[in-house]
């Protein structure tokens, strides 16, 4: 039987300059959600990739005294070295200089102006560099300093063009309707408020091509205008999935199921995004969720504050899952965040080290020290043996529709509610007490600790996928045995098998002295 496919991406990153932490967050995030379809049995089509063109990409390369594409290769290598870092199972990346690309971003230009969408006219308004957007001048306000700046904070200059519309205002109803019948296509909710109402205050046609420069893709027919970034970045999401050739053995995964983006950018992919495949009768894709921002100590990152953090420098100070799970864990999916090293150190030490890592050590060394280092044999289960192994079963059902909402830290703070559990039910059995009174009651408090712990293992795989694989490792869980379809009961470890010698799981963190660590 043919499975479920499930399309999930990231935004395609900027490389005009280094990653940061932002786009660390969400590689991460959206790399845990198709780790997740994955385990869950669904076939994961999950893509990345890099966004070249535009005037923030020309200027930058002018500046540093090289061609934009050049700027690009360098650049889009380092993101991609950082998906690889972070442990991303994208599937493609794409890059928007690719010829595969440059096709699809002119026969969507052709469908959008075949149904009458694209006129040509001038343009005249205030355009920012940073956001490469049009602004309203209601929108802009003049500071302190003389500079004209959008709403976000970036300056704006005045920009007067011949440039190509997209009748972005016939839009309005349909978009509105559209928000109406799936009212799951925007999360979270605010975002999704924030978008109706935008929508209902008014949608002007849209100007997509410039004329003032020359980097991007070439509007079919009128070479002397290149396409309005956006166009292209958006379009990338369908180049991915084989378009236009609708033959492509990846178009089965289109419509996407989840873009997973910033919420500085809710309003491209909840308005523009639709409409232009409205307009090329294409279909849309079923969801775009935004995720928070994230601040250093509750502070902005700027280069001038000093506060930018380095993702490969983090990483390498703390650990890959210590990383992931402390962003996935601590912030909310979908709200703001904040990180401190102060709260690293303590999710690490207190969930990882003492709640997942010393219940494996002290378990396992017990079944090494007093089992013979096998699974140990099980007798009846009493009602406390049976609360937590249904405990990490239901985790399982938590997770999932959590994740399907890209509740992330809901989803695991279900399976860390059961770490948690599992510590308190050891405890208060005292296996160790057990050893002298009651072995075969002691083995089954054992083996009902390691089945837990099979379970958590399984679960975690998306979330810390290195820790959890060391964690089935020393559990003999077979490679082939380690999907969400093996958390059933009938499928529990088998007593007599040997286990490898236990190995810990997490270090604790111990204090160094630069504790300031990847701030650049
Ligand atoms: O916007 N915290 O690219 P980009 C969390 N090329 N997320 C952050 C962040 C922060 N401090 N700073 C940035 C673009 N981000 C376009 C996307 S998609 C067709 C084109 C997020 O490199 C930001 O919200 O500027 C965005 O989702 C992503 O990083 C890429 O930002």
């Amino acid at each position: 039987m043919a499975r479920d496919t499930f399309y999930l991406t990231t935004p395609i990153f900027y490389p005009n300059g280094k990653p940061h932490i932002g786009h660390a967050y969400t590689v991460i995030a959206s790399d845990t959600l198709a780790r997740f379809q994955r385990l869950n049995g669904k076939e994961v089509f999950f893509l990345s990739g890099t966004d070249e063109h535009g005037l923030k990409m020309q200027q930058t390369a002018d500046k540093e005294g090289i061609t934009p594409k050049e700027l690009a290769d360098r650049n889009s290598a380092v993101f991609r070295e950082m998906i690889a870092m972070l442990g991303g199972s994208n599937d493609d990346f794409i890059r928007t200089t690719e010829e595969r690309h440059y096709k699809a971003c002119q026969e969507i230009w052709r469908r959008m102006a075949a149904n009458g969408d694209i006129y040509l006219s001038r343009y005249s308004g205030w355009y920012s560099v940073r956001q490469e957007a049009y602004f309203d001048e209601s929108e802009t306000t003049v500071g302190e300093d003389g500079i004209r700046r959008e709403p976000l904070g970036s300056p704006v200059e005045w920009n007067e063009e011949e440039s190509y519309f997209f009748r972005l205002s016939k839009y309005q109803d349909k978009l509105l309707e559209y928000y109406e019948k799936n009212p799951d296509f925007i999360g979270p909710a605010e975002r999704r408020n924030e978008v109706i109402s935008f929508v209902k205050s008014g949608l002007k046609d849209l100007s997509i091509s410039r004329t003032t420069f020359n980097w991007g893709v070439p509007v079919p027919g009128d070479e002397k205008h290149v396409m309005y970034v956006w166009v292209d970045a958006l379009t990338n999401y369908i180049t991915a999935a084989g378009f236009p050739d609708e033959n492509a053995e990846r178009w089965r995964f289109w419509p996407a199921d989840v873009h997973i983006i910033g919420k500085d950018i809710v309003r491209f992919h909840a308005v523009y995004w639709p409409a232009f495949l409205m307009s090329a009768g294409i279909g849309l894709p079923k969801r775009v969720y935004a995720h928070g921002f994230l601040f250093n100590r509750g502070e902005k990152m700027s280069k001038s504050v000093g506060n930018v953090v380095d993702p490969f420098k983090l990483v390498e100070h703390y650990g890959l899952d210590q990383v992931r799970y402390f962003f996935l864990r601590e912030v909310p999916f979908g709200q703001d965040g904040s990180y401190s090293h102060e709260a690293i150190v303590n999710r690490i030490n207190a969930d990882l080290a003492n709640d997942l890592g010393n219940l494996a050590q002290r378990s396992l060394s017990m079944i090494a020290k007093n089992c013979e280092g096998k699974v140990p044999e099980y007798g009846a289960f009493s009602d406390a043996d049976r609360a937590i192994l249904d405990q990490a079963e239901a985790a399982l059902a938590t997770a999932r529709e959590a994740m399907d909402r890209q509740a992330i830290n809901v989803a695991l703070n279900a399976v860390f509610d059961v770490v948690s559990e599992a510590n308190r039910y050891f405890a208060a059995q005292e296996p160790w007490a057990l050893r002298k009174t009651d072995p075969a009651r002691m083995g089954t408090v054992l083996f009902t600790t390691a089945e837990v712990l099979r379970r958590v293992g399984i679960l975690c795989q998306p979330f810390i996928p290195n820790a959890a694989a060391r964690l089935l490792d020393i559990l003999a869980v077979p490679a082939d045995k380690r999907s969400f379809a093996e958390i059933a009961t009938d499928r529990m470890l088998v007593p007599g098998t040997a286990l490898p010698s236990p190995q810990p799981i997490f270090p604790r963190y111990v204090e160094v002295e630069n504790t300031a660590a990847g701030v650049e």
